[in-house]
Order: structure tokens, then sequence, then C-alpha cells
């Protein structure tokens, strides 16, 4: 009745930005993502017989409110699926993913928890089932399923069943390397979650965003395929772009960039010029992405650091998918 998990986080290349079903986290588009090696969440899970509800622990922190219903309400779906709807348990999480380096830590968080939660019942789910089951507690973490890239297919179907991450190529298929800038920035107003209802709700730009996704999605799968790096980095960077072009056009408006943002944008497309391949990926937040490869890293480090406003340049590697400890 007891499991332990790790799971890795993501950064999407093509994002995942709109949802068509709230409750069920069904999105309005497919993404694709690279699971990091650098940031992950361990989650113990131990059904206990004698509780009476769960108990939750964040690095060593017990855990009330908002998180710990969510982290409740997904152990509801494993409940559900195993047939035993009042047995409890204690769920202890350590988070590896700095807050400030602006990755989400739901997606590594919801993919530990599934995993742990699912094997500690004991129910065998295979890669498939358990990416769908993670869905339900965060979208982006349906991704974290699978080491290298993944992509998230987002189904067709109203029940959802059809609405899970399959891998597109493993961990060690290509050293791709990612480095987050770390800005000096306020935290971010608006959540991702609310930040997509809004934009689906008001944006003009939305069905833009959409109706441009197969496109993106064909070219950076057959630039993966070909190992082509500036393919891979251009159609990224130019899909972010529209992302966040999307909020500028939601009611209220909105935008998660801040001025070093576009600064550290700016130096990124400036290094190309020199020569250096390198580009940019922004999720919900102001923090800068950089994606470059293994002969470039020491000068990407460096130029990165040397911009005004980056207070830190975190630097990570392909990862893993799911473990079970
Ligand atoms: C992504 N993001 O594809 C995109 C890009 C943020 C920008 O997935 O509501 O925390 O839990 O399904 O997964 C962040 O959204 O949202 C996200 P929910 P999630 O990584």
């Amino acid at each position: 009745m007891k499991a332990t998990a790790k799971a890795h986080t993501n950064i999407a290349l093509i994002k995942y930005w709109g949802k068509r079903d709230e409750a069920l986290i069904l999105p309005t588009n497919n993404s694709l993502s690279l699971t990091l090696d650098g940031f992950y969440t361990t989650t113990t899970v131990e059904f206990r017989e004698e509780l009476t509800q769960d108990i939750f622990y964040l690095n060593d922190e017990c855990i009330s409110g908002i998180p710990y219903t969510r982290v409740s309400q997904f152990l509801d779906l494993i409940r559900d699926i195993a047939k035993k709807p009042n047995l409890f348990a204690q769920v202890k999480s350590t988070n590896h993913v700095p807050t400030a380096a602006g990755f989400a830590s739901s997606a590594s968080g919801f993919a530990a928890l599934a995993s742990a939660g699912s094997q500690a019942i004991g129910l065998t789910l295979n890669d498939q089932e358990l990416s769908r089951l993670t869905r339900r507690g965060s979208g982006s973490a349906c991704r974290s399923i699978y080491g290298g890239f993944a992509e998230w297919d987002k189904g067709e179907k109203e029940d959802g069943s059809d609405s899970f991450a399959v891998p597109i190529a493993p961990q060690d298929y290509w050293d791709i390397r990612v480095a987050a800038v770390v800005l000096h920035a306020d935290m971010k107003k608006v959540s991702s979650r609310v930040g997509m209802k809004r934009t689906v709700d008001t944006s003009p730009f939305f069905k833009g965003w959409v109706d441009s996704i197969p496109q993106d999605l064909k070219q950076i799968k057959s630039g993966i395929s070909e190992r082509d790096f500036e393919k891979v980095g251009s159609v990224a960077e130019a899909n972010c772009l529209k992302m966040h072009a999307t909020t500028l056009g939601a009611n209220p408006p909105f935008t998660y960039w801040h001025d070093t943002t576009f600064t550290v944008m700016q130096h990124v497309q400036m290094l190309r010029k020199k020569g250096i391949p390198a580009y940019f990926t922004i999720d919900a937040g102001p923090n800068v992405k950089v994606l470059y490869l293994p002969e470039n890293e020491e000068q990407i480090k460096q130029e990165l650091e040397s911009i005004p406003g980056v207070t830190d340049v975190i630097l990570s590697k392909s990862g893993q998918g799911i473990t079970y400890i």
C-alpha cells in the first residue's frame, strides 16, 4: 500500500494554451514538450486503513487549503478506479524545482503523485492510462510520464478517454539543452489556469492560435526526426510568441512578460546573428527558457548571465520519464 515515484518537469515547445473542458482538463490543441533532468519531484504515497482523511506534506510541511484539495481530489480519482472509496493516504512530496526558475512544479508534482498513488493502491496502469490519469491533476503533467520528447494528443472524445501523451523520442535520442533564465521580477499575477480561460473566452486571436497548431506540430516533428536544431528552435520560438500574442487580445488584456523578458528575447536573437544557435521559449511567467546545443554551453551561460536584470541561469539536459524508487 506504499510506493515512491520520481517525475521530472517538462518544457513545452508547442504550447498547451486553452481548454475545451475545464473539469476534465481537455485541451483545445495538441502540445509537444521536452522533459528536463534538472527539475523533479519525488513523492511517496501510503494508503492506510486507519486514516479518516488524506494528509499531504510538501517539503516536510503539512499542507492545507487549495493545494491540499487538489491533491485529495486527485486521490479521489485513484480511489474511484481502484473501487476503494474510503481508503485514505499520507502523501509526502519533495520538490526539486526551484520556484524562482519559473517551471510549473505541478507538472512533475502530479506525474509523481499519479504514479506513486496508482501503484500504492495496487493498480497496474500502462503509460497511456497513467498519462490520461495524470492529465486530470494538471494538463502539462501528462507529458512528464515520458523522458525526452512527448506529445499530448488532445483527443476528440468528450469523455477524455483519448486525451493523453505519447512518446516522440526518448531521453538519449538527442542532446538538446535548456537554460532557465531567472529574472528579477514579481510573481505572476494571472495564473495559467485563469489566463488560459480568459484567452479562450475573450481573445479574438485565440482561433488563429488553434488553427496554426497542426502546421507547427508537423514542422517540429520533422525537425526532431531530422535532428535539425534550427528547425526545432525556430518553430518553438514562433509558437511561444503566438501563444503570448493571444493574451494581448484578451479582455482584460494581460501579458506574462516583464521588461527584462524582452531584453533576454532580444539577446537570444542577437546571439543567432553572431552565429550561435539559440532559441527562446516562455511559459506563463516572466522567465525565459533558452534552447541550445552542448557545444555552446559555456558561451550561452556567460552571455545570459551578463544581461542586466538576470539573477540566475540554471542549465538542464533532456530528462527521463517516471521512475519508481
Ligand atoms: C504548457 N503551460 O504547455 C503551457 C505553456 C503554460 C504555458 O501547461 O490548468 O499548469 O493544470 O491544466 O498544465 C501550464 O498549465 O494547467 C501550462 P492546468 P497547467 O506547458
